[in-house]
């Protein structure tokens, strides 16, 4: 039950801060998801019903995925090459991160720190110690549009729940917890849903684009990873790599690489799922999936200090070729299997 009573004293020194500012600043780590860029929409709702005089400006470090594109308000979603070209200061009063960190803001970041007052809004648990001027975690949250909704419905905020706004929450919890599939699915997000869905809006369009659509070449691509995954630890864990010449050859961007795991670890028999991604020749993505018993947040944070996640869903970035990555990477967890 996410209860945002807790926050009242955040909540009111955030609108606050907002009551006094001219420009905001809405961002979120790396290229948007459905929850963090549903979250980052919606929040720029809120806020510009509340404060119509405040320029709210949403920016982040990569481009909208294209699966985005169709969400209302889409086209104010700005890089910082298109902001600075538009002629927008870089100053901001108050800047807003949320589902995730200011460490993995990329080229966002110095706008960010520049600013007098910092929020961050999340339900993950665990984040870099920053001095955020204020908080507001709820990690019984399926996903930070779950959280925003409540934030959005307090007295600070009271915004209209119509149907655009619906479809940006609802994107957040279908996409976290992957169609009402994860254990993040609590009888309040199917409430949630429900009401939302009463608004009306085209949620076949917002799960079918918004998730699961991608390109002929995406397409291509994710049928050669997956045709080339292997087996390993007597079939417990099934592995595939994904190189940057394979990228080259389908002009794959970042998003393509959305589901292809997913489909690898519903492989029956399966109880861990790891795939490679070749981020340049001495730095390696790796991604988890389990089904199994094996807790692959705490089994990515012991890999790097750049590993962490959820139990069943996790990754860790290694300074190591995709040829070692693996090898290192198979080797551990098969050694873990062996002992469980
Ligand atoms: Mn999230």
């Amino acid at each position: 039950m996410v209860d945002v009573t807790k926050f009242r004293s955040e909540l009111e020194q955030w609108i606050s801060m907002m009551a006094r500012a001219a420009r905001i600043l809405i961002t979120s780590p790396g290229a948007a998801d459905g929850d963090s860029i549903g979250a980052q929409l919606a929040l720029r709702r809120m806020i510009l019903q509340r404060f119509p005089k405040v320029s709210a400006l949403i920016v982040n470090d990569e481009p909208l995925p294209v699966r985005y594109q169709f969400l209302p308000e889409a086209e104010c979603v700005h890089t910082p090459e298109s902001f600075l070209a538009s002629g927008e200061s870089s100053e901001f009063d108050v800047a807003i991160i949320v589902d995730g960190g200011i460490d993995r803001a990329g080229r966002v970041r110095p706008y960010f720190e520049k600013a007098k007052t910092t929020v961050f809004i999340d339900h993950h648990a665990v984040s870099i110690d920053f001095p955020y001027t204020i908080r507001i975690v709820e990690p019984t949250a399926s996903s930070t549009t779950e959280l925003m909704y409540h934030l959005s419905q307090t007295a600070d905020f009271k915004t209209r729940v119509d149907s655009d706004f619906a479809q940006l929450i609802y994107l957040g919890l279908v996409f976290d917890t992957g169609f009402f599939r994860h254990s993040n699915t609590t009888p309040e997000v199917m409430e949630l849903s429900a009401s939302l869905l009463r608004t009306g809006f085209d949620f076949t369009r917002v799960g079918e684009r918004g998730m699961l659509e991608r390109s002929f070449s995406s397409l291509k691509m994710m049928s050669e990873i997956l045709n080339q995954s292997q087996l390993k630890a007597q079939g417990k864990i099934i592995w595939s790599t994904l190189p940057q010449q394979t990228l080259r050859k389908y002009r794959a961007v970042d998003d393509d690489r959305e589901g292809i795991i997913d489909h690898m670890f519903l492989t029956r028999g399966i109880e861990v799922a790891v795939l490679f991604f070749e981020l340049s020749s001495g730095q390696t993505k790796v991604s988890f999936r389990s089904q199994g018993n094996v807790d692959v947040a705490s089994f990515a944070r012991s890999l790097t200090e750049h590993g962490g996640g959820h139990k069943k869903a996790a990754g860790a970035l290694l300074e190591k070729n995709i040829f070692e990555a693996s090898s290192f990477v198979l080797e551990k967890l098969e050694a873990i299997l062996r002992n469980a």
